[in-house]
């Protein structure tokens, strides 16, 4: 395996000036022509990629190449600069089998249709080429194919019988270009740009689901809007198509005027989707839309530089979501996302930077990491420089580089020409791994209180050494009558210790600290209980007052699981949410859901102890059991209060009141005998509540009848059915999880080979934390059964769904052994591919 560094970039020695690409599609035998007009820029050799090609035919300017300047390897193609002049037309013809391409990159089949997924090195499967992102071109696309409906990017110059011609006028990288070729229906609609162009536009899916997929029209709408108002960024294109397919590696792919769907980020109806699915549609349609800026116009120079277009990506839809729904609500999913993904990948054996400098194969660093944390380093840079800064600095961003493939130093460098601001120092979010712990200790004299902040990075692979970094720390003061007596406040950090004091308060106040979540730092710090029921109830910052119900449960649970009882102040404190929960439900559902079993293994972890996630599991039981029986009377007026009227409507009010009708059930559920669960699936209307009673009696150990029906009722819709493979495993017992899990996989619905259905029974059961990681290695074992299973097929999605196993190390020494054990396995597959065996290679490391 070869090992790419950020230190041997170089630019490629040619531009091109157009790329002409002719496909006659066929399942087996893809004849594949490419015209590329290539000039010289600097010294070199031609050196394209391939990737599977049956080479027919190649030539310079007309005149036929030797087949034998392929490398062994059949991977790269090297023309040396001799036999060529400064200009010339490159021409290749190849063959490829889009039927026989189950790893789903570059030209394949789903369910009949031909697709395409290019990013990020697909594009080396369809023909020869710089597969590469800084080299950009325009597109001239020929389909031929007896399917009805032939899309490619850009705009269509002819729409014929059999043949369509495409052409995008804005140069881009390979990695953004895709056909599609099937026999789909149209949503269609219009949309009129801030200079006034009408832009076409369709939602394509297959016959028959048309009806759900409307909300993805409204979605990208609304998207393509709030860019103009927010960023001021227009859509450059007379069409913009939008395709949903059901094959598909992870969940949309952003090809310039030819977005690519998993078809569960498109369709949704008030019967099949869950409020979750439709916040989640609005906000990946939203992402996928943003690229077009942020990503397509502007690109990467190179794949180190990937956080460069995904993290502002990312941050750009957390924006759009924040404002189309609840800004306080949407902040408080992303840090537990964050928390949840990324702190954990950060304290792991696959830790690295948000800009890393090294890589085996590109497709494992589609991390959260470079996503989740590369929009908290646009957050802080944000806070940093004001709102005003922001966007002065995206203006110039937007002038200075558009057309241009860029690196993350592109980028710092606009903030500093922007805002005159030197962020030599700042730039280390972007180069160094592992999550800051900000310690805090107080002293409180004479009514002067200072702050000391501590901050600590251990170390990560590669990287010994951790400087201080800049940390914006929003804090305010809050009295012990409860009011606030400083506002916020954003201090920076910017020493490994630094004090900061505040004078003249009266009665020493309790910090509500990190407001917003203003840093992806962990906080140690000295709290009691009561200060913690204190900010709950009073503090001014959203997230702050969660955090301290959070941490008051954590601490809780926390104790359990590790010495004894607890939880006393956690539960009255959450008497004292209840009374006035109707105000803001969605807020409350997320104060009265417990930390879940992963989160409290990784604090147990972090603090030092070894964590036992049967004693986890127990603790946290018998704290939403003690929860349930001291508020029995309080939730079930909620449940009932929550109830929403009227037709099903997939808004953040109607969202709220569902999540804590569910929070109100899943703690009733322990002690109703599963009645009110059993009559919710029986009479909702709406899967968010279906699927949440059909969770609740799983729990339960009273599935068996809803199952069924649910089953009988679904079982033609593939993306409802994947929920139901998901449910099973994540929700039943630890002792009966992986039974379930292998029962549910000998089923012949089991489409294994199709990523959606593999990872919701697979994924389902490794978030199941007690099941995963059951003391007798089952968990571990059966997960790795089948991801030596799919590594033949789909190394991509069997690569990434490794990292269940990232966490490894923290467990004791017999679940380790039962986890390297099967690592090993895996490790010592015969034919394993490049993506997983660096991914287990790192774990094991
Ligand atoms: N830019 C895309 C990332 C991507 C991808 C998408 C689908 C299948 C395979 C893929 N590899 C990389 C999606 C995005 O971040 O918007
Ligand atoms: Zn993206």
């Amino acid at each position: 395996t070869v090992t790419q560094y950020l230190a041997d970039w170089r630019p490629y020695p040619f531009e091109i000036a157009e790329t002409r690409l002719e496909f006659d599609l066929a399942p087996k035998g893809t004849r594949v022509r490419s015209q590329i007009d290539f000039r010289r820029k600097g010294p070199g050799d031609l050196v394209l990629d391939g990737a599977g090609l049956r080479t027919q035919s190649l030539a310079i300017d007309g005149k036929p190449l030797d087949l034998s300047l392929i490398s062994k390897d059949d991977e790269r193609l090297v023309v040396p600069a001799s036999a060529l002049p400064d200009s010339f037309t490159f021409a290749a013809e190849v063959e490829i089998d889009p039927e026989m391409n189950t790893a789903l990159e570059g030209l394949y089949l789903s369910g009949g249709m031909f697709c395409t997924q290019c990013e990020a090195e697909g594009f080396r499967h369809i023909t020869w080429y710089p597969d590469r992102p800084d080299v950009m071109a325009p597109f001239r696309v020929t389909i031929r194919s007896d399917k009805p409906v032939l899309l490619s990017n850009g705009n269509p110059v002819s729409r014929g019988q059999g043949e369509a011609v495409w052409h995008d006028p804005w140069p881009k990288p390979a990695y953004l270009f895709a056909l599609v070729a099937g026999d789909l229906v149209a949503i269609p609609d219009s949309f009129t740009t801030m200079s006034g162009r009408k832009v076409e536009l369709n939602v394509w899916v297959r016959p028959g689901d048309q009806d759900r997929a409307g909300y993805a029209m409204e979605s990208l709408i609304r998207s393509m809007k709030w860019d103009e108002e927010t960023y001021g960024r227009e859509y450059d294109l007379d069409v913009f198509n939008l395709v949903a397919v059901d094959d598909f590696n992870m969940g949309a792919m952003e090809n310039k005027g030819l977005n690519i769907f998993n078809s569960k980020l498109v369709l949704a109806s008030a019967e099949t989707a869950t409020d979750g699915d439709y916040e989640r549609i609005e906000g990946v349609i939203g992402h996928e839309y943003f690229h077009n800026w942020t990503g397509n116009r502007i690109t990467c120079r190179d794949w180190f530089q990937l956080c460069l277009k995904e993290g502002l990506t990312v941050f750009r839809d957390q924006q759009f979501t924040s404002d189309m729904r609840s800004a306080a609500v949407k902040r408080i999913h992303d840090v537990q996302t964050l928390r949840a993904r990324q702190f954990r990948e950060d304290a792991g054996p696959l830790a690295h930077p948000p800009r890393p400098d090294n890589y085996q194969e590109i497709n494992n660093f589609y991390t959260a990491t470079v996503y989740e944390k590369g929009a908290e380093v646009i957050g802080m840079l944000k806070r940093l420089v004001g709102e005003d800064g922001y966007r002065k600095a995206l203006d110039l961003y937007f002038i200075r580089h558009d057309g241009q493939a860029c690196t993350i130093e592109d980028w710092i460098k606009v903030f500093e020409d922007a805002t005159g601001r030197d962020l030599t120092q700042f730039k280390r979010w972007y180069t160094d791994a592992g999550t800051p712990r900000l310690t805090l200790s107080e002293d409180w004299q004479d009514g002067r209180l200072t702050l000391h902040f501590r901050q600590e990075t251990a170390p990560t692979p590669g990287q010994p050494q951790k400087p201080p970094r800049v940390i914006p720390i929003a804090l305010g003061l809050i009295g012990p009558n409860g009011d606030e007596v400083l506002p916020t406040t954003v201090l920076e950090m910017t020493e490994a210790s630094q004090s900061f004091t505040f004078d003249g308060l009266g009665a020493r106040p309790v910090v509500s600290l990190l407001r917003g979540f203003s840093a992806p730092v962990t906080v140690a710090r000295e709290i009691t209980a009561d200060e913690q029921a204190l900010l709950l109830a009073h503090d001014t910052d959203p997230y702050a007052r969660w955090q301290a119900g959070h941490d008051l449960a954590l601490d809780a649970l926390i104790f359990r699981a590790t010495s004894g009882t607890g939880g006393a102040e956690f539960g009255q404190a959450i008497g004292g949410l209840l009374t006035d929960a109707a105000a803001d439900p969605a807020f409350a559902a997320l104060c009265l859901s417990l930390p879940g079993e992963e989160e409290i293994a990784t604090t147990i972890a972090a603090r030092g102890g070894v964590p036992d996630p049967d004693a986890i599991r127990t603790a946290r039981e018998a704290l939403a059991q003690d929860i349930a029986t001291a508020h029995e009377a309080e939730l079930a007026r909620l449940y009932d209060a929550m109830e929403t009227p009227g037709p099903y409507r997939p808004d953040a009010e109607g969202a709220g009141r569902r999540s804590l009708r569910l929070a109100c059930l899943g703690l009733l559920t322990r002690i109703d005998g599963a009645a009110r669960a059993q009559v919710l699936f029986n009479s909702a209307s709406n899967m968010t509540e279906r699927q949440g009673a059909l969770e609740c009696l799983i729990a339960a150990g009273k599935d068996t009848e809803a199952l069924a029906a649910f089953a009988q009722e679904f079982g033609s819709n593939r993306l409802v059915m994947d929920k139901w493979f998901m449910v099973q495993p994540l929700r039943a017992t630890p002792d009966q999880a992986v039974a379930r899990a292998r029962d549910l996989a000998e089923r012949a619905d089991f489409d294994w080979k199709n990523p959606n259905r593999f990872r919701a029974l697979i994924s389902g059961l490794c978030a199941n934390h007690a099941a995963f990681h059951a003391a007798d290695g089952s968990g571990y074992a059966f997960t790795v059964d089948w991801l030596m299973r799919l590594d033949p097929v789909n190394p991509q999605t069997t690569a990434r769904m490794c990292s269940a196993f990232e966490t490894w190390t923290r467990y004791d020494a017999d679940r380790q052994a039962h986890a390297k054990a099967a690592l090993g396995r895996l490790a010592a597959m015969k034919g394993l591919s490049r993506n997983t065996s660096e991914m287990v290679t790192r774990i094991l490391a």
